[in-house]
């Protein structure tokens, strides 16, 4: 029988790479999606399927996770065998400026959820997949981090995605109900949003290249975090659903660069080497040398591409994270397929594609805004 799915955050970079994964599996799929002023559906319009062609797989409802008629029901009509909770506003900076919202969606919007379910009598039926975010170890207590590592959130959004994480094992302890915790590390790829760092870097890079922008302002350069591919990570979501018994699982790939060498890597992909120098909020990057013209014609040797503007340091921020995804590899036989330096060139790629077609665009006398944040 055909296993029906619906995931929450669907429009998002991991709700779009899953939904695709599932397709490909045969899964009829679900997604719910928010109603917005402009089209927000840009990352899965590829897999978007007519309603009115004959047997479509990839079905779209408006919802909101602050709305628990909503998804109660969503719930009832698409009757799932797989819930994946991945809608959240999952942006950590964000959270410190929208606290409120952040645990009413990320840590209530879970609890609705998980109630749906069970008062719809899903609770024997439905797997329920909750992502739980390397944030929980915040001020880290040890390192590598595991299962087993204590938390300490340093964010609302990793006090709200707490009270997820807990929430979800409640459920499974008080009801029965398979639902389990991906605590997953940072990851990134060409669809990741342009304000989290990796992407603001890389679509930075290119477009300062490109001649679209002078500069690109960062925060803590010295953060370190353990960077993998989304796509990667979808795969062990869908994993973790298959299993007997629901489990809690760490998923990273256990190595780790700070946001400065990140900014380093991506320069080279965009065919510039950088060097750096002051320290602090003096902190600057220079292109040090050209090594491919094609890629930046508009940069010369000694120009800053890069600045520090202590507007994106955190009121508490996490200075390092690594995980430590033993488990997952001897349970589940997960590894992680792409490299940080992988990643890091593909998106690198995909963003002078779009930087070179802007500027094209600027060349004959369009007008080319380039969004900053
Ligand atoms: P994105 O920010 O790309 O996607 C978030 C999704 O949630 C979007 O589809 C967004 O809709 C949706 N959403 C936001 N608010 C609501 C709401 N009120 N009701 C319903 N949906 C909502 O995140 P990612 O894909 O990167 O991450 C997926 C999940 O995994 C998130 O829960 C995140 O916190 C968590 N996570 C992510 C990690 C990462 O490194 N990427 C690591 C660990 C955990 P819209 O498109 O309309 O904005
Ligand atoms: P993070 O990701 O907070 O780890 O949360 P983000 O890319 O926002 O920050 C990573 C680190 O880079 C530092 N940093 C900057 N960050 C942003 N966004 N913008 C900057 O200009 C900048 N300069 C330096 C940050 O201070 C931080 O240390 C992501 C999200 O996907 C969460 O939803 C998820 O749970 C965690 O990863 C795991």
């Amino acid at each position: 029988m055909e296993k029906k799915a619906l995931i929450t955050g669907v429009t998002g970079q991991d709700g779009s790479y899953l939904a695709e994964f599932l397709l490909e599996k045969g899964y009829e799929v679900h997604g719910i999606k928010r109603r917005a002023s402009l089209f927000n559906t840009e990352r899965v319009d590829h897999i978007y399927q007519d309603p009115h062609e004959s047997n479509p797989k990839f079905f779209l409802h408006y919802g909101d996770l602050t709305d628990s008629s909503n998804l109660t029901r969503i719930l009832k009509e698409v009757q799932p065998d797989e819930v994946y909770n991945l809608g959240a506003q999952s942006h950590v900076a964000v959270s410190f400026e929208c606290p409120e919202y952040t645990a009413d969606v990320d840590a209530i919007g879970t609890l609705r959820l998980l109630e749906a379910i069970r008062f719809l009598g899903l609770e024997k039926k439905t797997k329920f997949y909750q992502a739980s975010t390397s944030e929980l170890y915040g001020e880290v207590q040890e390192i590598p981090q595991k299962e087993t590592t204590p938390f300490h959130p340093r964010s609302p959004y990793a006090v709200a995605k707490m009270y997820a994480y807990w929430i979800a094992v409640n459920y499974r302890e008080s009801y029965g109900m398979y639902a389990c915790n991906g605590i997953l590390f940072n990851h990134e790829s060409p669809r990741r949003g342009e304000t989290f760092v990796t992407r603001k870097i890389t679509r930075g890079i290119a477009n300062i290249a490109q001649g679209l922008e002078k500069c690109l302002y960062l925060g803590n350069m010295d953060a370190l975090r353990d960077w993998g591919h989304a796509k990667d990570y979808v795969r062990m979501q869908w994993m973790m659903l298959q299993q007997e018994k629901p489990e809690d699982f760490v998923i990273a790939t256990g190595k780790q660069i700070s946001v400065r060498e990140f900014v380093k890597l991506s320069a080279q992909n965009a065919g510039i080497e950088v060097e750096y120098s002051g320290e602090g909020v003096d902190e600057i990057a220079t292109v040090a040398a050209i090594t491919d013209a094609e890629k930046a014609p508009a940069l010369n040797v000694g120009d800053v591409i890069v600045k520090v503007d202590p507007k994106y340091f955190r009121p508490a921020e996490v200075e390092t994270l690594l995980g430590d995804p033993s488990k997952a590899k001897a349970k589940l036989g997960w590894v992680p397929e792409i490299t940080v330096e992988e990643m890091c060139a593909e998106m690198v790629a995909h963003d002078l594609d779009k930087a070179k077609q802007h500027a094209l665009l600027k060349a004959h006398g369009h007008s080319v805004s380039v969004s900053v944040e």
